[in-house]
């Protein structure tokens, strides 16, 4: 159990306890100018100290880390709200947290601001509850934060609040087609017939009739062109050319749960796998050339009950390791050969999504699709939920250690029963990810910039 109090908390508990048993060694004076009520917070192996009020100088927003293994403070990026003082602050696994306050214009504050010592950076989150307030005070317990007490003009609080921190690192949604008339249409990505990959996660809520969650290629029921994953009944078809339904011998043992899909086109041989899974049956069908793209339908016909998560399209026949590497977490989108990403990571799940009608390809091709004939409400038709964990467990308690000036070790706590981890990181904010893996629960990155920030 840890607890981390406010440093006004810990000069109350020193003062008190200043007749017992133990040893003061001085260090080096804390970073930037002398100060009051500021707050102090833990995190691994590193202390932090921000804001405070500096007589003379006023209320305070620098913020400052302590490496007790080198006796010395580094200023770190600045509280991300108005500066303050007689603010409360805590720790929760790897990340930082201050709010509430007294900023420098005699406002009280309630602003909550989450800080990520691996990122250097401050991100603003949920309100604290109650009243604004100043002099509150704060601590955590495992995964939670708790903030109670203070004080606004004289009005004494004992209200007492739990912090819960968001758990999803990425909002994942998928699109929920309903199978009467909701399809995406967007711009053909390319017109292989042969050396190609068709990707998706669908979570089909019927399996009855002839339904077609991924079209590459026209198809109206009397003709047609290209390649589309197709479910006849509990059966997964390649379906070529409008024509030609070919069985892939895999039968879909339940409706509502995510499968994962691929199908590869190699050197004239096409293969479907399933959850990464090579299917029974290979075809040697060329397809015609394609001439439209659609999700969740083809041509006004055989629309898709379910939801449809993470489209990749590839102009190259990918292999099944990987395949199965890249089912376990997202892309970056700069991948060779990879002509079409849709994460389908917009709106709000479940929510009013009127006007969010773009689904986005975050490849450089950048064909974004149209949404069509969606209720936008509701999650029947509309964003939802998406396939964001793959079955997987988020690691919790991310932290950077061994720092220098080319390398850190990540670490995090153990998933129970995982057997691979995936970690994409990124200069901050230069769009461009990096991705490595590791079966344990520790992994040091190498080939990083001095004075770059990371995340
Ligand atoms: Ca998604
Ligand atoms: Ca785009
Ligand atoms: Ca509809």
């Amino acid at each position: 159990m840890k607890k981390n109090f406010t440093l006004l908390i810990a000069i109350t508990t020193i003062a008190f306890r200043s007749h017992a048993q133990g040893t003061w060694t001085q260090k080096s004076d804390v970073g930037g100018t002398a100060r009051l009520a500021g707050v102090g917070f833990s995190i691994g192996g590193k202390g932090y100290i921000g804001t405070g009020d500096s007589h003379g100088y006023g209320r305070k927003k620098d913020f400052w880390e302590y490496d007790p293994s080198t006796n010395a403070w580094t200023q770190k990026a600045d509280f991300g709200g108005k500066e303050r003082y007689m603010a409360v602050g805590f720790s929760i696994g790897s990340k930082g947290y201050i709010g509430t306050g007294l900023d420098g214009f005699g406002f009280y504050k309630n602003d909550f601001w989450e800080f990520d010592p691996v990122t250097n950076s401050w991100t603003q989150k949920a309100d604290v509850g109650g009243s604004v307030r100043d002099l509150a005070v704060g601590f955590s317990i495992d995964s939670k934060g708790y903030i109670g007490t203070g004080n606004v003009g004289g009005t004494y609080f004992n209200d007492f609040w739990e912090y819960t921190p968001d758990t999803n690192f990425v909002q994942n949604n998928a699109l929920n087609f309903d199978g009467a008339n909701d399809f995406v249409s967007a711009k053909l990505p390319m017109n292989v017939v042969d050396n190609f990959t068709l990707e998706t996660w669908i979570y089909p809520t019927l399996l009855s009739g002839i339904q077609v969650p991924l079209s590459y290629g026209f198809d109206n029921g009397f003709y047609g062109d290209g390649v589309s994953i197709t479910l006849d009944g509990n059966g997964l078809q390649i379906l070529f050319s409008g024509i030609t339904f070919f069985s892939t011998g895999y039968t879909f043992p339940s409706v509502k749960q995510w499968y994962h899909i691929a199908f590869v086109r190699n050197n004239g041989k096409m293969h479907a796998y399933v959850n990464g899974n090579l299917a029974p049956n290979t075809a040697n069908i060329t397809p015609y050339i394609p001439t439209s793209f659609r999700i969740g339908s083809q041509n006004a016909i055989r629309f898709f009950h379910g939801k449809v998560d993470e489209v990749h399209i590839w102009n190259i026949a990918r292999t099944q390791a990987e395949i199965q590497a890249d089912m376990i977490g997202s892309i970056n989108g700069n991948q060779n050969g990879l002509v079409a990403y849709f994460p389908f990571n917009q709106g709000i799940a479940g929510g009013d999504n009127s006007g969010v009608t773009r689904l986005d390809d975050i490849t450089a091709n950048n064909n974004d699709g149209t949404l069509n004939n969606f209720a936008l409400t509701g999650v029947g038709s509309n964003w939802v939920e998406g396939v964001s964990n793959r079955g997987c467990s988020s690691p919790t308690n991310l932290s950077a250690k061994n720092i220098t000036s080319t390398s850190a070790k990540l670490k995090w706590d153990s998933v129970p029963g995982g057997k691979a981890y995936k970690i994409l990181y990124q200069v901050l904010n230069s769009g461009a990810w990096t991705q490595t893996r590791t079966s344990t629960n520790s992994k040091t990155i190498t080939g990083l910039s001095e004075g770059t920030r990371y995340r």
